[in-house]
């Protein structure tokens, strides 16, 4: 069984508690268990980590590269969150690690602050789903399942 990596970013542990206006009152918890729903549908497993450290993420996009090589993980959904829009080390990883990565926000970036409509991801992500909401975890799942 393959397994389908869902990586979140700085403070996305805080969802559901503020800005319910922007990200929706679900919390991650709730985020993990429709993407365990949307990975059991289509076969795969499941690994969903969450992390505030940036060397953290690139330790799993590393990982997940290796794991794709060796034909277990079909790709990552990522929701970097702030990372996103500064981080030329995980753009380095992502590229250098060869991983399938589907970059994920919760909020329509591009509908907000300036400093949120650059991403660093964006080049090296074979796709970009962004403003449906936690929705968008199950919409990116299954595009990565029909790319399997
Ligand atoms: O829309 C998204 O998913 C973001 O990746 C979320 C990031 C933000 O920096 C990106 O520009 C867009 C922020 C995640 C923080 O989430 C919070 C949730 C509740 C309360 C505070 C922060």
């Amino acid at each position: 069984m393959k397994t389908i990596l869902v990586l979140n970013g700085p403070n996305l542990n805080l969802l559901g508690t503020r800005e319910p206006a922007v990200y929706g009152a679900h919390t991650l918890t709730n985020v993990e268990a429709l993407c365990d729903a949307e990975c059991a549908k289509f076969g795969f497993k499941m690994d969903f980590r969450q992390s505030n450290h940036e060397g953290v993420l690139i330790d799993a996009v590393q990982e997940a590269g290796r794991a794709q090589a060796a034909g277990s993980l079909i790709g990552i959904v990522f929701n970097a969150g702030a990372y996103t829009h500064t981080s030329v080390a995980l753009h380095d990883a992502v590229k250098g690690s060869g991983v399938t990565v589907i970059e994920l926000h919760i909020s329509n970036v591009h509908a907000r602050e300036a400093f949120r409509h650059h991403s660093f991801l964006s080049p090296v992500a074979k796709g970009v789903i962004a403003g449906f909401g936690v929705a968008g975890y199950a919409l990116a799942i299954s595009a990565l399942a029909g790319m399997s």
